[in-house]
């Protein structure tokens, strides 16, 4: 207690002393060191905890709902759940309905859904995550033309989004900015790499290019936005996606300094790696708001595919999915969120 205090008081005068005469010269190397040591950066504003059991359980109820494919029943509970859930944590909620044509000339009956908490806030972030789920599994050996569960895409980041609303709601203190939970729809209906097609642009991501050009809001604006992507993998890594560095490098190095600070340092790596198209690239190149995404990458990867082992195959299922990657991602976004 006595040390703890006399330690106290060192500070404590070594930062009074600093504020009295901070133009003054300091020559006396232990009195800097001591300076050096208040005036470090603030430690920022602990954000509430993210529940990662809770996270889990989101995942596993929109996989249970079954392959959320549009234009079947599982697609359209689903879209209907996260609806409700986000009115039950209290959220401003506004629902984007659209039709787009897929690569293979399908009409899609779509739904982008954005909800807002603190809608008076000038100062806004987006957080955003597809809520739909591929309708084949095109890099699987057995059974290619049937839909997979998408526990990790497509689930992974509802579920991190949903834990995020839940957790403002219950918390005392709010985030001083304005926050908007992006559900984009479509995203995953892109045309296969396999197909017998013409290859097509912008398959991909068909409820990000819908609102980019069809925004809820006219001339909506945020800060900038963080995209959640396959968020959910055991021992998942996240690197720094090429789009994302390009449009928003202060964005991801924030993200990542939290990350790293709140220990995660398993997860966010300062590694680089290739563009990806996501909804991301078109919320930067056509809404003109700097957004990053944070995707799995595989570091390991042997033959050469950006993503998991289990993309765009029957094993994105509740198996691979870990409550302690969803913890790693919606606690650093909550972070980052909460000093803003
Ligand atoms: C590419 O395959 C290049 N982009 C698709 C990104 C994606 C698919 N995210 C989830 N599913
Ligand atoms: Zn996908």
């Amino acid at each position: 207690m006595k040390n703890r205090l006399n330690l106290l008081t060192i500070l404590v005068g070594s930062a009074l002393a600093l504020y009295s005469c901070d133009s003054a010269e300091n020559s006396n190397a232990e009195q800097s060191a001591a300076t050096s040591e208040v005036t470090k950066e603030p430690a920022g504003v602990q954000a509430p905890a993210f529940n990662a059991d809770s996270a889990y359980q989101f995942v596993a109820k929109q996989v249970a709902f079954g392959p959320r494919v549009p234009n079947t029943a599982p697609h359209k509970a689903n879209g209907d759940w996260i609806i409700s859930k986000l009115k039950e944590y209290g959220a401003e909620v506004e629902v984007q309905e659209f039709k787009m044509r897929a690569f293979d000339g399908t009409m899609l009956n779509l739904r982008n859904i954005i909800a807002s908490y603190n809608p008076e806030a000038k100062k806004r972030i987006m957080l955003a995550a597809h809520w739909d789920t591929r309708p084949f599994a095109d890099k699987d050996s057995s059974n290619p033309d049937k839909p997979i569960d998408g526990a990790n895409d497509g689930g992974s980041g509802v579920a991190v989004l949903l834990e995020i609303a839940r957790t403002i709601q219950a918390a005392e203190q709010k985030p001083d900015v304005g926050v908007d939970l992006f559900f984009f729809d479509g995203e995953d209906y892109g045309q296969p790499d396999d197909s017998d097609l013409p290859y097509q642009d912008d398959t991909w991501c068909l409820g990000s290019q819908y609102w980019s050009k069809n925004m809820h809001e006219p001339n909506y604006k945020a800060k900038y936005g963080i995209l959640l992507d396959m968020v959910g993998a055991k021992n998942a890594r996240f690197a720094r996606e090429g789009t994302s560095m390009q449009y928003a490098k202060n964005i991801v190095d924030k993200v990542w300094k939290a990350g790293n600070k709140l220990g995660y340092s398993d997860y966010f790596k300062y590694v680089n790696a290739p563009a990806i198209t996501d909804d991301h690239s078109y919320i930067n190149a056509w809404a003109n708001i700097p957004m990053i995404d944070i995707v799995e990458y595989n570091m390991s990867s042997i033959d050469g595919d950006y993503f998991g082992d289990y993309h765009h195959r029957h094993s994105d299922s509740m198996s691979i999915i870990s409550p302690k990657t969803l913890k790693a991602v919606g606690q650093t976004v909550l972070h980052v969120v909460y000093n803003e």
